[in-house]
């Protein structure tokens, strides 16, 4: 069967998890909340207006509609501030490598993610002409764990779920995998991912034979 190989993009493509922390946890020290890495990885493959509901819930704070709106344009632009410089260099160790070998195998490549700053990161780095389809915070209404953002990406590319085959740093991103019937691939720590089916620590650690095993699996 023809399959779909479907990437996260932040803290699986680019090491854009620390941009969004450092973000973050700017708003909460303003707002005197505790937020610890421990803490962001709840964030990780989250929705922005449900990371900060998260942090005000960690920091017991309630707030108006307008504070929270106010907050939310601020993470942003202080997380694009480190999107300026940006480039291929940012890349996470082997995926280039795979995204090239992928595209000489012919097969198809999705992005699959919850940001809705995905497409400028794409282009910064040099990447977009991989992927045959685009799939991102601003395509889809129902966060991670739902796997709507997934099973939007499989279906353009004309493939089955079961066929689907997903590369997650988050929790979240993991159980949505696993939700939709696809084979979730976990980049990053067995402690936290071990929802995964297969994890590795990153993607230098995935060799060709296992990838081989995906296509024809
Ligand atoms: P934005 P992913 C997610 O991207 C991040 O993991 C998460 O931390 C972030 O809050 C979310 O995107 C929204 O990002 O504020 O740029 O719209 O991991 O699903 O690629
Ligand atoms: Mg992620």
């Amino acid at each position: 069967n023809k399959k779909a190989f479907i990437f996260d993009l932040d803290g699986v493509i680019v090491d854009t998890a620390k941009y969004h922390f450092l973000a973050w946890q700017k708003i909460a020290n303003e707002l005197d909340i505790d937020f610890t890495l421990e803490h962001n990885e709840l964030l990780k493959g989250v929705s922005r207006v449900r990371s900060l509901d998260i942090i005000l819930e960690l920091g017991k704070v309630t707030a108006s509609q307008e504070d929270k709106n106010k907050w939310l344009i601020q993470k942003n632009e202080e997380y694009l501030t480190y999107l300026v410089d940006m480039d291929q260099s940012e890349l996470l160790p082997g995926v280039l490598t795979l995204l090239q070998y992928l595209k000489e195998k012919n097969q198809p490549i999705a992005l699959g993610s919850a940001s809705k700053n995905a497409r400028p990161i794409l282009e910064k780095t040099g990447i977009r002409h991989y992927f045959d389809a685009v799939v991102d915070g601003n395509d889809v209404t129902n966060a991670k764990p739902d796997p709507e953002v997934f099973l939007m990406a499989a279906k353009l590319l004309n493939t089955k779920p079961e066929d689907s085959i997903v590369f997650e740093d988050s929790v979240a991103g993991v159980q949505a995998a696993n939700i939709g019937n696809m084979t979730s691939i976990g980049i990053g720590e067995a402690s936290t991912l071990h929802e995964a089916k297969y994890i590795f620590t990153d993607f230098t650690a995935i060799d060709t034979a296992f990838i081989e095993e995906l296509i024809k699996g």
